[in-house]
């Protein structure tokens, strides 16, 4: 039987949604006004006014924050209440320029840990559960937001944050750990660390994982599941708008609700920032109505992503995203052709491989170059040059029919690519250099 951990909110029927956006929205526009004078200004430039927002239909009318203004308002620019009433501040590891520097009041953290906690339940969590917090713990909200969903459903919390694969899998053994947290890539390394260690599904006590914090495909899920013999959980968030818990999975597996009466979602055109029907792809835009510290108005996510209002199961009521395709920023553009990093994943998972692999962009005499380096599975490795030519010829095919374009191939040996304890990097684009 489906549990929730506010399952009057989780269920609420849509009527009690809208009113409780309509009425956090115009407060928060309110508050916002008042209190960030730099996005008091930018709504003063597109001559809006809090009067003008009545409720949800109105969204639009308000101006889009984007990572540029975080970076204008660095690092004070966008709080929302003084700062003797902020608690703590978590950050991201900001791949270019300065970083995200969100704050919280204590009231923030209650609520963004409320985010986690139903999450949690969501994946099968109660108070008889040993939960595992592989994220890494510090500025990057990971370990932190979902340690505190951990206590608030009353898990035995295991704080191990990220890396120490060894002792990871020690603790999962011998406290029976029951529920892992970590990035899906580290959850395939464990899970690949287990499997060499001789452990089969049966004899590793874990039931469920949430996995989250960057791109996953449902090849991905479906190895993970089978190598850990777990259920596997998508949770998805960002450092702006708390951290973890924005959206997650139900036991449909079928994309994430979204935590509607903390976030509002919208997908935009990213080239004109015009708002798209639901079941469209585009930019995801989240305003988060009752987040006091760090208020964030429109935010542009740069992911890529398609929202769903179908009817779902598990019987909440919370609209729900797909597994986000990338972000428009990952977005390669090879030789004018669009490629996210997980169509390649796509491809690789779906001849035999895991999600091993690194891609390599470059330039030569003025043409894109795209390598990619795969590793063959400890079953598969050979030295027979014929068969390996054979198998990057496959994918080679299997790409082409993917993406469009033609790739090349690099079938190398198990385990020689770098491991990541966090977020995978599996993008070298050498054109930028
Ligand atoms: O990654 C927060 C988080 C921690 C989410 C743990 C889930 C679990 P940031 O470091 O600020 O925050 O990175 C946010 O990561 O805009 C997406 O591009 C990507 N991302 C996060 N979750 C998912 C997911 C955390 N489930 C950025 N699927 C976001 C795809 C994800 N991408």
């Amino acid at each position: 039987m489906e549990r929730y951990y506010q399952p009057e909110i989780e269920c609420a029927s849509r009527d009690e949604i809208v009113a409780i956006q309509n009425k956090k929205l115009t407060e928060q526009v309110k508050h916002v006004w008042d209190n960030v004078p730099y996005y008091r200004k930018k709504m003063e430039e597109k001559g809006v006014s809090p009067e003008d927002i009545r409720s949800i239909d109105d969204l639009h009318k308000l101006p889009f924050l984007s990572k540029a203004d975080l970076r204008d308002a660095y690092p004070y620019g966008l709080v929302g209440v003084p700062l003797k009433d902020c608690v703590r501040i978590q950050s991201t590891s900001g791949t270019t320029g300065k970083r995200v520097v969100a704050f919280y009041t204590r009231e923030d953290i209650d609520l963004w840990e409320d985010c986690c906690a139903r999450a949690i339940v969501a994946a099968g969590g109660t108070d008889e559960d040993v939960c595992q917090v592989s994220y890494g713990y510090g500025l990057f909200t990971g370990g932190p937001g979902l340690n505190g969903g951990s206590h608030k459903v009353g898990c035995l919390t295991v704080p191990t944050s990220s890396g120490n694969t060894e002792r990871q899998i020690m603790f999962i053994r011998d406290l029976s750990t029951t529920i892992l947290c970590c990035t899906p890539s580290y959850a395939a390394y464990l899970g690949e660390s287990m499997k060499e260690m001789g452990l089969g599904p049966d004899e590793i006590p874990l039931k469920a994982g949430i996995f989250g914090a960057e791109a996953w495909s449902e090849e991905m899920r479906q190895d993970i599941q089978k190598t850990l013999g777990i259920k596997a959980y998508d949770i998805y968030g960002l450092t702006e708008l708390s951290g973890p818990g924005v959206s997650f999975e139900c036991s449909e597996q079928t994309g994430m609700h979204v935590n509607e009466d903390h976030f509002i979602p919208e997908i935009i055109n990213p080239d004109t920032g015009e708002v798209l029907p639901d079941g469209t792809w585009g930019e995801l835009v989240f305003t988060a109505i009752d987040k006091k510290a760090f208020p964030m108005m429109r935010y542009r996510t740069r992911d890529i992503c398609r929202l769903s209002r179908e009817k779902c199961a598990c019987g909440r009521t919370h609209v729900k995203m797909e597994k986000p395709r990338g972000r428009s920023d990952d977005m390669l553009i090879i030789r004018g052709v669009n490629v996210f990093p997980s169509q390649i994943e796509t491809v690789l998972l779906e001849h035999g491989y895991q999600a091993n692999y690194q891609i390599i962009v470059g330039r030569v005499n003025n043409t894109d170059t795209l390598d990619v380096h795969v590793e063959m599975t400890p079953e598969m490795f050979t030295d027979n040059v014929a068969e390996i030519t054979n198998r990057q010829n496959e994918l080679v095919a299997g790409l082409k029919s993917m993406l469009g374009i033609k790739a090349k191939v690099t079938l190398v040996a198990p385990k020689s690519i770098t491991r990541s304890e966090g977020k995978a990097v599996r993008v070298i684009d050498n054109r930028k250099i």
